[in-house]
């Protein structure tokens, strides 16, 4: 009889170090800005919109640890050997990154790729977050075109949660989405203007 209590005590005990040792790191896609009608990038050094250098991307570190995003990239739905973004650094818990359409040109230019920027298109497009083994998919999002119009941002809502919506503050969707702003490196913030649901919005737009 004594066996298998043994057994099972040592079972227990492996599976909590096992579940000790696993990574809980989780960085997600949160936010992205793709048509942009106003003069986003603070990095591009005009006070003019740019249809690519102030496009945006913000990822978010949702999980309770640092997060090391050195060497974890970009890409938009093109094949996997046109990177768009290369990260560097170490994101904290609850902390926002993001990247402009400027920096990733900075980026494409210093590692030989074609000077694309981020290339997220405004039809529509497929934006992906992969590790620095440059083949695990870390978070990807699809958007259609009427979701990212002029100024309108795509985003999880709430931050870091599973669904996405329209952050249409500055350019409302008939009928309104969130009506919140478009909020790069920060979390989302504003009153919504309406409500409606997306069969609402769909049965209108699609
Ligand atoms: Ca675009
Ligand atoms: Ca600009
Ligand atoms: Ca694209
Ligand atoms: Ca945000």
């Amino acid at each position: 009889m004594r066996t298998p209590w043994v057994l099972l005590v040592l079972i227990s005990l492996g599976g909590g170090f096992l579940l000790c040792g696993v990574a809980s790191g989780e960085v997600v896609l949160n936010e992205l800005l793709a048509d942009p009608a106003s003069d986003w990038s603070p990095t591009d050094g005009n006070d003019e919109y740019g249809s690519l250098e102030d496009e945006w991307v913000e990822i978010l570190n949702v999980g309770p640890d640092p997060v090391d995003v050195t060497g974890w990239r970009l890409r938009d739905a093109v094949s996997d050997s046109s990177w768009r973004y290369g990260f560097e650094g170490v994101l904290d818990p609850g902390g926002y990154l993001v990247v402009y359409g400027n920096e990733a040109y900075e980026w494409e230019d210093a590692n030989g790729y074609p000077r694309n920027g981020l290339s997220l298109n405004n039809s529509g497009d497929t934006v992906t977050l992969v590790a620095d083994d440059l083949s695990t998919i870390v978070d990807q999002v699809s958007y259609e075109g009427f979701q990212v119009l002029d100024d309108r941002s795509y985003g999880r809502m709430p931050d870091g949660a599973a669904g996405w919506d329209v952050f249409d503050g500055l350019n409302p969707l008939t009928p309104p989405a969130t009506g919140y702003l478009p909020t790069p490196g920060e979390p989302y913030a504003g009153s919504p203007i309406g409500t409606s649901t997306w069969s609402r919005i769909k049965a209108v737009y699609r």
